[in-house]
């Protein structure tokens, strides 16, 4: 596989890791590691090798702690714009990758790195992680998606006052108000996310894809428009040898070998 300089990419038994490895910036998003992300993103969309995508940040102490401010500063209207557009390019790209996304966060999630974390499927956080969009204390809003996606999660009122204050929510609270799936002890982050990692791989491939495909575009649309997209991905399913698999096995009271076709 391709090497990166500001990435690490490690993929076994179906699982690839993506390690964000500028560990003395914080993990900080320059554009250079937002386009070795657009690159590695394109390429696990076809990957077969990858059944499931898990990223957490290289060192000891952040997850992402946001975009590059020392690059940021210097941007002007036009270099920002590009910016915003890499940005949210590569959010978008892990957001309808087929495979499913866990954000495994180990440390800060700030700016940037808060909409990383929310960008991706699911999210399992460290007792270490601390959440927060500080972008209105440096005079600018959440430009790869944070005004979008953090309402989606946790609601108008909640997203307005995390963004508005600028306040930083430690992991408990993260988790009581929806922002994280579940929070463990930093020793069990990378377990943990590798065992839901394998019990996702341990479905029918294409019935997870499609679901996930279901809920996603489903939330930009009206219920009804929804549901009809739900019953035309439900109808798919009904093409796939793993359906007819699942059935027989479920009747036949025995497990079922999936084989993603
Ligand atoms: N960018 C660049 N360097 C960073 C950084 C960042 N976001 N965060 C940390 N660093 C660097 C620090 O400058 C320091 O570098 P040296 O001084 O050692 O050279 C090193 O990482 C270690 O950081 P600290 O010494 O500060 O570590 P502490 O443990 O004391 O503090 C901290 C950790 C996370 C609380 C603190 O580093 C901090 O407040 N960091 C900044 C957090 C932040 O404000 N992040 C940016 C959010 S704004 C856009 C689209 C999206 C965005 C922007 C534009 N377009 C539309 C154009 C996104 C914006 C953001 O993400």
């Amino acid at each position: 596989m391709t090497e990166y300089k500001n990435l690490l990419v490690q993929t076994e038994q179906g699982i690839t890791v993506v390690t964000i490895n500028r560990p003395k910036s914080l993990n900080a998003l320059n554009s250079a590691t937002l386009d070795e992300m657009k690159q590695l993103f394109d390429i696990l969309a076809k990957d077969e090798a990858t059944k499931i995508v898990i990223i957490t940040g290289g060192g000891e102490s952040a997850f992402v702690a946001g975009a590059d401010i020392v690059e940021m500063q210097k941007l002007n209207v036009i270099e920002s714009r590009n910016f915003s557009r890499l940005g949210q390019a590569v959010f978008s790209a892990i957001e309808n990758l087929p495979q499913i996304v866990i954000a495994a966060v180990n440390g800060y999630a700030l700016g940037g790195g808060c909409e990383l974390a929310m960008a991706c499927d699911i999210r399992i956080a460290s007792s270490k992680a601390v959440f927060g969009q500080p972008e209105v204390s440096l005079g600018i809003i959440p430009g790869f998606g944070g005004t979008q996606r953090l309402a989606q999660l946790v609601g108008k009122g909640r997203a307005k006052e995390i963004i508005c204050t600028t306040n930083m929510l430690k992991v408990e609270e993260a988790y009581r108000i929806g922002l994280v799936n579940a929070m463990v002890e930093p020793n069990e982050l990378m377990e943990t996310a590798k065992a839901m990692a394998n019990k996702i791989i341990s479905k029918a491939p294409i019935a997870v894809q499609l679901a996930k495909d279901a809920i996603n575009r489903g939330f930009d649309m009206s219920l009804q428009a929804g549901l009809a997209y739900e019953a035309d991905n439900f109808g798919i399913c009904f093409a796939t040898a793993d359906q007819k698999e699942g059935m027989k096995a479920y009747l036949e009271k025995s497990k079922p070998v999936f084989t993603g076709k």
